[in-house]
């Protein structure tokens, strides 16, 4: 294969073997191919105009670094508090600063300039999340016509939700400089259709794709998946019990990076109402693995301190001396003894609010004995729902569901367990992280550039050239 593929996410990966699914995935797919993975430096400094080479094989790792004020508004500001709120339907916890949006635009049109000097006719670029939105745009504007495909990990906001943006219009025209656009699900399609449905400066064309300005972008869901015999592998592993002499009767899991997204209170609430009706001679647990994440945001602040002081205030209504019904470790655990945590897991909780897909559910049906295997109790607002209508399906607003959800689960017949679990593992090996990347990577070389390839062109600042500003637009639609 000629071309080379450019992959662009938040953070690089580390060296040494890749380890967790999506890693893996874009791993693979660059060293098949030869290629570059950019993403921004795990330290600020001084913003350069040339990339930091990370590390040369099997493929190139180019870092770019933001400074302290960039880190401020760019990341913590526009992209985790004002994007992520908004997708995962939090407008109240919306930060609206000027300068974060400001900022956010100056990174992205940096990151474009860096890429636009390195990049080659023939490259093909895999954008990755909701910190790149306008990366294409300002990669057009100077003049890089390649193939572009994004990837949003989180959903897609509704209207309702993108009102809220200082400039909701632009979403529109940032994504629709892509080539590609990959959502998680059928339901974020919907979504974003709706979107460009509402534009007048939209077109619908027959083949189903979008035409803004000069620009044509394809809309598809893609759900994304884990490594599947890898996680299966790992949970199998014989290893001693991680427990000792505090070996659970039975225990339900919890996987989540600490963010409010994830509806952890409600889970709990949820499970201190199980305990209340729970016969004497019955001692679940629920073991809550929550690893803490952005933590010089507020709002994460907050989470923080209120399901500290849940899990204390049930641990000291309903715990004896011997039990302790509520295990809360507020940081990361390796991911071979997640594995095997999932694997002698009686149930999982997944109780998110609002999730692009959702790894944790699918990763808990991979680590299952089939012969013997545990409940996925699984909110309707996870992406992953959509192919995992054999999941206890919850409403994860309503606490009594998700009680009555559990008591189910850990009563479960043998026999219902492994008809859910088989149906759930068929979904979930369909969408293998590997499928995942070379369904992607397979249908953007298939789209046509908008635009022949015209290096050299660069002007900077200015219209993108599949802009739609101006009369150009009704003579398009004329
Ligand atoms: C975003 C979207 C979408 C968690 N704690 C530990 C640990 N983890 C691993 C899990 C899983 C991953 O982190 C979390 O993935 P999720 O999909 O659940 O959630 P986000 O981090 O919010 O991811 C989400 C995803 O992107 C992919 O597109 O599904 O909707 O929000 O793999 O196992 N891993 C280890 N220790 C921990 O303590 N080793």
């Amino acid at each position: 294969m000629p071309e080379r593929l450019i992959v662009v996410s938040n953070r690089l990966p580390g060296g040494g073997k890749p380890s967790g699914g999506l890693v893996v995935a874009l791993h693979d797919a660059i060293a098949d191919r030869g290629g570059i993975w950019i993403g921004a430096h795990p330290e600020t400094g001084e913003a350069s105009d040339t990339f930091e080479e990370v590390e040369t094989t099997p493929y190139r790792k180019l870092a770019f670094r933001l400074t302290e004020e960039e880190q401020e508004n760019y990341y913590l500001g526009f992209a985790n508090s004002v994007l992520w709120p908004l997708c995962h339907r939090r407008g109240d916890l919306v930060d609206l600063q000027s300068e974060y949006e400001r900022d956010y635009i100056a990174v992205n049109r940096r990151l474009a300039r860096l890429i636009a000097d390195m990049v080659e006719e023939e490259d093909i670029l895999w954008i990755h999340d909701y910190h790149f939105l306008p990366l294409a745009y300002e990669l057009r504007k100077l003049g890089v016509f390649n193939r572009i495909g994004f990837f949003l990990h989180i959903p897609f906001p509704s209207l309702a939700d993108l009102s809220v943006l200082p400039t909701p219009a632009s979403f529109a025209e940032w994504l629709a400089s892509y080539n590609l656009l990959g959502l998680q699900t059928r339901r974020d399609v919907a979504r974003c259709l709706e979107m460009y449905r509402s534009d007048p400066r939209a077109e619908f064309l027959p083949d189903g794709t979008v035409k803004f300005g000069m620009n044509v972008v394809s809309v598809r869901s893609f759900p994304i998946g884990i490594d599947v015999a890898d996680f299966a592998r790992a949970a199998a592993e014989p290893a001693p019990s991680p427990f000792g002499r505090e070996e659970p009767d039975e225990y339900v899991i919890g996987v989540d990076r600490l963010d409010y997204s994830k509806g952890l209170p409600n889970r709990f609430h949820a499970f201190g109402e199980f305990l209340e009706t729970c016969p004497d001679t019955r001692r679940p647990c629920l073991i809550q693995i929550a690893p803490p994440t952005r933590e010089q945001v507020k709002a994460y602040q907050d989470i923080t301190r209120e399901l500290e002081e849940i899990a204390g205030r049930l641990n000291g209504r309903f715990a004896a001396l011997d039990w302790t019904p509520i295990r809360y470790i507020h940081r990361a655990v390796e991911r071979e003894e997640l594995a095997r945590l999932h694997r002698n897991a009686k149930a999982c909780l997944v109780t998110s609010l609002a999730d692009g897909m959702n790894l944790v559910a699918k990763e808990f049906v991979a680590a299952q004995d089939p012969d013997d295997p545990g409940v996925l109790i699984l909110s309707k607002f996870a992406g992953a729902a959509e192919d995992m209508g054999q999941a206890l399906l919850v409403n994860p607003y309503n606490t009594s569901e998700i009680a009555e959800a559990i008591e189910t689960a850990l009563d479960m017949s043998l026999e219902e367990r492994r008809r859910r679990h088989a149906a759930c593992l068929e979904a979930v090996e369909a969408s293998d992280v590997s499928l995942w990347s070379s369904h992607f990577l397979g249908m953007l070389e298939r789209c046509m550039p908008t635009l022949p390839v015209r290096r050299g062109a660069a002007g900077g600042g200015g219209e993108a050239p599949g802009g739609t500003g101006g009369s150009g637009m009704m003579a398009d639609r004329a």
